[in-house]
């Protein structure tokens, strides 16, 4: 039996994750693995927080904690989110457990004795200020290559060159804003340029399989050459690495995050009792069967890092699909944490704790899913998808058939009368012959409805084959990771059911052909059963729920030993419920969302800041810019303000004139950093009172989307009340 290992990006434990996580990788993931579960194929699902990194070092100075702080924090709020958003992991594990380290260490010594490192002295970037040198991410300037200034440590976005950092020109560290200098520092560097062909091979290997933009992105890296990289960093925080030179260096997180999938498989193994087990779904075999989920951000360290990893410690499965999604907006606009413009998973299952409401954002997020674009998360599209489909069409199907029963046939699945006992049997030749040739749902009519009219009418044979046709191509579009047509299919087999409803009309056949009602009932009670395993995937609660209402095995994919071998999937086809079986009174599968909940949420959405709203109207004209007086200022003196985590309280001196500044820059500078440093203020708007303080000017800062702030300062010194414009 094949075995399917899935992935999922280890989410930064260095904040909150949000819908737009969910989107990228979590829910398609999920959805997935409850698929192939519900197929009775082997599955392993696995996934941790993701721990190291300077990110997290950056985020505990910051808020004036450790780096165990911040991923304690984020590990276990993340946790606990996926937990209740169904996500259905056989392990959460984190990159900071034991297991973790003694696995990259390991890896890191087998590339040692392999030759695969070249240890090196290089010039790097040291920030002076910030006392670290400084990863790629953490420094900008202007590209070697085409001149842009917001060009990154290791490569410019604007041209796509990579390049070492300290080819960067103008170099500006984003951790403190100053000039970072050049140190020399040995690292180990990884010799990916010997894999260049391998790995060539490999992705064009996979073309057919992986999407466009997995594809397009792969090119790209490969066509730029595979350059040696750097496996390690000067650090504190990390996997150390394991050689007895290394004093303060830790393996690179790119190198060492990915390593996190394969230790969290060991800790699952040891959880089971089965320590080696964890080989099984890991070494290279026909029957292994791995899909790496992921947002694009991370495609080329799964389809080339990452791999050349396992080819280097050979024996090892490498992804066969990765199927990478784009991002998620909301409300029309690009996720920000600075503007509080989004939502988080914790916010969103604060407001919606209901199960069924957690099956609705599930529902909502798939039916977006940005598979080959960018989409949209809106609370209106939330509202309309749980009101008008989920609710409409698959819980009123449900509840019209739980309702019927228990009007008319004492709660129980009707017994099928003489005239129609065949039912059953007849059921299965259909189905026998609808698979026997995968045709369309016209084409099937044609071909076999004559056939089969005996038992049932056009009605009957309608909805039987829009089952049929729709598990099939639904199969498909799982296994092609189409899966937002894959929910859209399983809505149009509930759509089939509604209108067989409909059309058979059981509340006139009761009083006129009671026969034809009790075989009408019969038919929705089992179609219930089937969209309920259908929908597992997306609505896996509300799923659970009305399997029980069956009073049937109410299995929605969760992680099972059990599961496998069971083909759940291929008894949708069939009419399980016994005839006579008794069914519980019906529940409600889905409440409604009103408008004021909408409105409440969006109320609730940060205010996008100038720049991203800006309308033609709004734009200003140079005279309006020139009103706001921007000076150069000397910081004379600064202190703490009792009783507040964010101000200064500043003396600035401009032109020989002082004055008092209050500024919201104390989480990221103190006051000996700022005495002396000349910065840049608004000198002419009027005084305001802060903490009972008069603040006479505002002192220009950046904010990034990550919560983090850097001062305007000058590059180079200038006279105080210097004009800025
Ligand atoms: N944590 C990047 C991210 O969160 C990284 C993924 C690691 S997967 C091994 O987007
Ligand atoms: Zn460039």
């Amino acid at each position: 039996m094949k075995r399917r290992l899935i992935t999922a990006a280890l989410p930064y434990a260095n904040g909150f994750i949000h819908l737009g996580h969910c989107a990228g990788a979590y829910i398609p993931a999920d959805m997935y693995a409850r698929f192939l579960r519900l197929n009775g194929e082997q599955t392993l699902f696995v996934c941790g927080s993701d721990e190291y990194g300077v990110a997290i070092t950056i985020s505990a100075e910051a808020e004036g904690v450790t780096p165990r702080d911040i991923i304690d924090k984020y590990h276990f709020a993340n946790s606990e989110a996926f937990a209740r958003l169904g996500i259905s992991f056989d392990i959460y594990s984190r990159t900071s457990e034991p297991e973790h380290t003694r696995a990259a260490q390991e890896f890191f010594l087998d590339w040692l004795r392999k030759g695969l490192l070249v240890e090196r002295e290089e010039g790097q970037f040291y920030d002076e200020v910030a006392k670290m040198f400084l990863p790629d991410r953490y420094v900008e300037g202007v590209c070697p290559n085409c001149g842009s200034d917001k060009a990154r440590g290791d490569q410019c976005e604007n041209c796509g060159a990579y390049y070492n950092q300290i080819e960067l020109k103008n170099p500006r560290s984003k951790v403190s804003g100053q000039t970072p200098v050049i140190r020399k520092t040995k690292h180990w560097y990884f010799k990916l340029n010997e894999f260049q062909e391998a790995i060539e091979v490999y992705a064009e290997s996979r073309a057919a399989y992986w999407k466009d933009n997995v594809m397009q992105q792969t090119r790209s890296w490969l066509k730029q050459g595979l350059a040696e990289r750097a496996a390690s960093r000067d650090l504190s925080w990390g996997v150390p690495v394991p050689l007895p030179d290394a004093d303060g260096k830790v393996i690179y997180v790119w190198f060492e995050a990915v390593l996190g999938y394969i230790s969290a498989t060991k800790i699952w193994a040891q959880n089971q009792g089965t320590p080696e087990a964890w080989r099984d779904w890991w070494k290279k075999s026909d029957d292994n069967i791995y899909t790496a989920f992921l947002g694009k951000d991370n495609i080329v360290f799964h389809t080339i890092i990452f791999p050349i990893i396992l080819m280097a410690a050979d024996d090892y499965v490498l992804p066969a699909y990765v199927p990478a999604n784009e991002f998620l907006n909301f409300e029309g606009q690009k996720f920000s944490k600075s503007r509080n413009w989004g939502v988080y998973a914790r916010d969103f299952l604060q407001d919606f704790p209901e199960p069924a409401q957690i099956d609705a954002l599930r529902y909502t997020i798939a039916a977006n899913l940005p598979e080959t674009r960018d989409s949209d998360f809106s609370w209106k599209d939330f509202q309309v998808k749980n009101n008008n489909e989920l609710a409409a069409v698959f819980g009123n199907f449900v509840n019209r058939t739980a309702q019927f029963l228990h009007k008319y046939f004492g709660g129980a699945v009707p017994v099928l009368p003489e005239r129609f006992a065949k039912l059953p049997e007849a059921w299965e030749l259909l189905t026998d012959d609808l698979k026997r040739e995968p045709l369309g749902r016209e084409e099937s009519r044609a071909k076999y409805e004559s056939k089969h009219l005996r038992y049932f009418n056009p009605d009957e044979f309608a909805v039987l084959s829009a089952l049929e046709f729709g598990t099939r191509r639904i199969a498909e579009c799982y296994h092609s990771f189409r899966l937002r047509e894959a929910l859209l299919e399983t809505m149009n087999v509930a759509r089939a059911a509604n209108k067989f409803f409909n059309d058979a009309a059981p509340w006139k056949t009761v009083k006129t052909d009671p026969d034809q009602c009790a075989k009408t009932l019969y038919v929705c009670a089992q179609l219930v059963r089937s969209l309920a395993v259908m929908f597992a995937p997306v609505t896996p609660n509300s799923s659970a729920e009305a399997l029980r209402m069956l009073n049937t095995d109410s299995y929605t994919g969760e992680p099972d030993a059990k599961a496998a071998g069971v083909n759940r999937w291929n008894d949708v086809l069939h009419p399980l419920l016994a005839q006579g079986a008794m069914t519980a009174p019906p529940k409600i599968l889905f409440g409604k969302i009103e408008d004021a909940t909408v409105e409440k949420q969006l109320s609730k959405m940060g205010t996008a800041t100038a720049a991203e709203t800006v309308t033609e109207e709004e734009l200003l004209g140079i005279d309006d810019f020139r009103k706001i007086q921007l000076r150069t200022a000397k910081v004379i003196a600064a202190e703490r303000v009792p009783k507040s985590e964010k101000l200064l309280k500043l003396r600035v001196e401009i032109a020989g004139k002082e004055r008092q500044i209050l500024a919201g820059i104390a989480k990221f500078y103190t006051p000996e950093e700022m005495t002396g440093k000349t910065v840049v203020v608004a000198a002419n708007l009027k005084p305001a009172k802060l903490m009972g303080l008069e603040s006479q000017g505002m002192l220009l800062a950046a904010n990034d989307d990550e919560g983090n702030l850097a001062l305007v300062t000058l590059e180079r010194e200038m006279p105080s009340g210097a004009e800025v414009r």
